[in-house]
């Protein structure tokens, strides 16, 4: 049965594999299946068919079928699930990948978001440096602790899994805001994720989209 995905027709991240279908396109890439992307405007994005797919009016959406769902995180666990290569066989460590799944987007994710938020819509504010630095904290925080359980591994629990994709796409929203670097581990950490073949074959398909956006 045919995948399709929904993605931005011009993503507002210029190319740089930042929007979550990213995340999406890199499970399917990693598991081998091949998958349509149905590229949406954000007018469309809040229009009746896309509401009814997602509704928040947002991507990434995955069609299979009769099966519709919305939710990154939610679309590549189905994805591990369905398919070899996400997820360990033995029980007990498929829960620890699935736990650092969950780590990823509600520990690790919310103060990186709380920074964007903070440089895209408060800059202007007369509080806005203290924020960032309070938010800045926060974040190293949690890099320090993950950088201290991941040590020298080159994964977090064994092999490659689901968990470690969601937590290099996390881990990429840092690129070019210099904390990353403060950890060494966790920077080789995510440049293993992006040496990936399976990274590279989903960066260009979306890079690919943005340019032909740009050059059209
Ligand atoms: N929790 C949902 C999920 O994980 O699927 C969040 C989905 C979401 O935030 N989608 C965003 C969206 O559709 C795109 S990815 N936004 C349009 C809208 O809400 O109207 C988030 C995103 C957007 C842009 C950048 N960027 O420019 O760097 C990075 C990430």
């Amino acid at each position: 049965m045919t995948i399709t995905i929904t993605a931005f027709e011009r993503s507002p991240d210029g190319g740089r594999g930042l929007a979550r279908d990213m995340r999406v396109r890199w499970a399917l890439e990693e598991v081998g299946q091949p998958y349509d992307v149905r590229l949406l405007s954000f007018k469309a994005m809040k229009e009746p068919a896309h509401l009814a797919l997602h509704p928040f009016g947002q991507i990434p959406t995955y069609e299979e079928g009769d099966l519709a769902l919305f939710e990154s995180g939610a679309i590549v666990f189905h994805i591990a699930e369905r398919h070899a290569g996400l997820l360990p066989d033995d029980a007990n460590a498929r829960a620890r990948a699935i736990t650092w799944m969950f780590a990823a987007l509600t520990t690790m994710e919310p103060p990186i978001v709380d920074r964007e938020i903070a440089r895209l819509l408060e800059r202007d504010e007369t509080w806005y440096e203290q924020r960032l630095s309070v938010v800045e904290e926060r974040i190293r925080k949690r890099l320090s602790e993950l950088s201290g359980r991941l040590g020298a591994a080159d994964w977090l629990d064994g092999e490659f899994s689901a968990g470690d994709l969601h937590m290099v796409s996390v881990l990429l929203r840092l690129k070019g805001s210099g904390l990353l670097n403060e950890y060494p581990n966790l920077s080789a950490y995510v440049a293993r994720g992006e040496a990936r073949p399976a990274y590279q074959r989903a960066f260009d398909a979306q890079l690919a989209v943005f340019t032909a956006a740009s050059s059209g």
